[in-house]
């Protein structure tokens, strides 16, 4: 037997094989990671930690942000009070299922403890009492009944509410991993970060969101504004937000779409009525054309950039990425995984994956001078 080798197997090295100090360190490296959605409660292991983490989940994921906690108790829309209201009800009928079962089942428990005066013989049997066998069938049926009918009703008031002419209508178009807003009769294209109009009792002005998917299931959610709604693909949804106060609101794709679904993050800013109109006269706008930065787009033209991008008044047309026509009126790149500063927007073209891993960017393997310049022609993309 002597010439044949002898298979040795070994335990194959773990891919990260970094020590733990040399992973904090790098992860400090990443100046670029925004604080807002530092996902410290993964960090988080023990058990009661675990719950505060679900308990918490998004105050710890937001905390830093300039809108803090999305919290579902602070509705600034009608989908949202709506969904609030219910919740409350709903929780109020099961809080009562609670303290009576528990109740008595604490009487039960005190009331028939063992005693040191018991003799040990069995109390009597009773069998087949019809009365409480249908008290504790037809009591639960009739109150999964009544909330059942509570949550159509609810959810059909969501549905059926008439559009007022004056909505704003927007097709939200999912994508691994981004969002991309069209307003069909502005003719403007966006990503990332929704705007919309104020709405008040004596000024509605509801916003329409048509809700399609490009690849995957999706999941539109702005705890704030409105209940989830899937964007399925070939199967278009549509959910209304009608927010009663300007600011930020912030959002999250709430489908698992993929490996990166956790850095699917979504803006949506309410903007008086006079912001809103210099928003959209603004993203009317075709993308400027500035001569200093002509090596810069020279090499955006050139390169595959423009077969996945568009920027309004140049060829580059692309539409499987962002478009970029208002890069610069973005406060955030690639759904939020990184604030748009010129830092940011250079380490996300030299390697996406190093951002946002599993992004549908490839690197493109650029040198840093080609880089400096792509950046410098983007940031006058206002
Ligand atoms: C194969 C298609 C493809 C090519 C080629 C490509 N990109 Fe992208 N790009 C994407 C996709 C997809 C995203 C969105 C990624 C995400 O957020 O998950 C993106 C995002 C971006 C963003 C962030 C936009 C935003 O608002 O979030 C910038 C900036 C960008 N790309 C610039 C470039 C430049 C510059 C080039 C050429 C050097 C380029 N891209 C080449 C597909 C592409
Ligand atoms: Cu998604």
């Amino acid at each position: 037997m002597a010439g044949v080798p002898r298979v040795i197997f070994t335990r194959a090295p773990h891919p990260d094989t970094r020590s733990n100090n040399q992973r904090k360190s790098d992860a400090k490296q990443r100046p670029f990671m925004i604080r807002e959605h530092d996902a410290r409660a993964i960090r988080l292991s023990s058990l009661p930690a675990l719950f505060f983490a679900v308990a918490f989940a998004g105050r710890a994921a937001w905390a830093d942000g300039p809108q803090g906690t999305p919290s579902i108790f602070a509705p600034a829309s009608t989908p949202a009070s709506n969904i609030l209201d219910l919740s409350w009800f709903v929780l109020a009928i099961t809080g009562g299922i609670f303290v009576v079962v528990g109740g008595l089942l604490a009487w039960a428990i005190i009331r028939y403890r063992e005693r040191k005066t018991d003799d040990d013989s069995e109390p009597a049997q009773i069998y087949g009492s019809t009365q409480v066998e249908l008290a504790w069938t037809v009591i639960p049926i009739l109150i999964v009944v009544v909330l059942f009918l509570t949550t159509a009703r609810i959810i059909f008031a969501i549905q059926d509410a008439p559009r007022p002419p004056a909505a704003l209508e927007v097709t939200v178009v999912g994508h691994q991993f981004w969002w991309e807003f069209r307003y069909p009769k502005l003719g403007i294209v966006t990503a990332n970060e929704l705007h919309v109009p104020v709405s008040s009792a004596q000024d509605p002005r509801p916003t329409y969101l048509h809700l399609l998917s490009a690849d995957v299931d999706h999941s539109f959610w702005a705890p704030q504004l409105a209940g989830k709604t899937d964007l399925i693909p070939n199967h278009p949804n549509d959910t209304w937000i009608d927010p009663r106060h300007t600011g930020l609101y912030v959002g999250q794709c709430a489908q698992f779409c993929g490996v990166e679904h956790a850095m699917m993050l979504l803006r949506v800013y309410v903007d008086t009525p006079e912001q809103f109109a210099a928003w959209v006269k603004q993203q009317q706008q075709p993308g400027a054309q500035d001569a200093s930065v002509a090596a810069g787009r020279h090499i955006f033209e050139t390169q595959a950039c423009t077969n996945c991008h568009r920027i309004a008044g140049t060829a580059a047309a692309g539409t499987f990425g962002p478009d970029l026509t208002h890069l610069e009126s973005r406060a955030t790149i690639a759904a939020g995984a990184a604030m748009n500063t010129p830092k940011n927007l250079h380490a996300w073209i030299q390697d996406p994956d190093h951002l946002k891993p599993g992004a549908l960017m490839p690197a493109m393997q650029l040198n840093d001078e080609q880089i400096d310049q792509l950046v410098e022609y983007l940031t006058t993309l206002h």
